[in-house]
């Protein structure tokens, strides 16, 4: 066989990496109803009341807590919804994003 229709020896490496992760950081504030709180996580996060409850009262008394993990587009989305509900309300509820390491 010539060189000319021999197949090509380079293999090409299929390269599947999963897209980086992004964290929902939900930041403590001394305004914001606990109640509150909790049903904007139930509504925008899909948590129950009991889930809900335990990231709100960490971040209480920690003063952040992560909210969950998702794309960053996705993450993205929900941070500024879940933020907006609050400020809608005259709450400054805060909700940021940070990628996971
Ligand atoms: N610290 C608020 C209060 O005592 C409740 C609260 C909890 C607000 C968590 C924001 O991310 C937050 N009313």
């Amino acid at each position: 066989m010539s060189d000319i229709t021999s197949k090509p020896r380079t293999k090409v490496r299929v390269k599947t990496e999963r897209p980086k992760l992004h964290k929902v950081i939900l930041v403590n504030d001394d305004y914001t109803p606990r109640e509150f709180v909790v049903t904007v996580l139930k509504a925008e996060f899909r948590m129950n009341e009991d889930q809900a409850y335990r990231v709100m009262i960490t971040a209480h008394k920690r003063g952040v807590c992560v909210v969950a993990v998702y794309t960053k587009d996705v993450a993205e989305t929900k941070a500024t919804r879940a933020t907006d509900a609050g400020r809608a309300k005259g709450y400054p509820l805060m909700f940021t994003t940070e990628p996971e390491e």
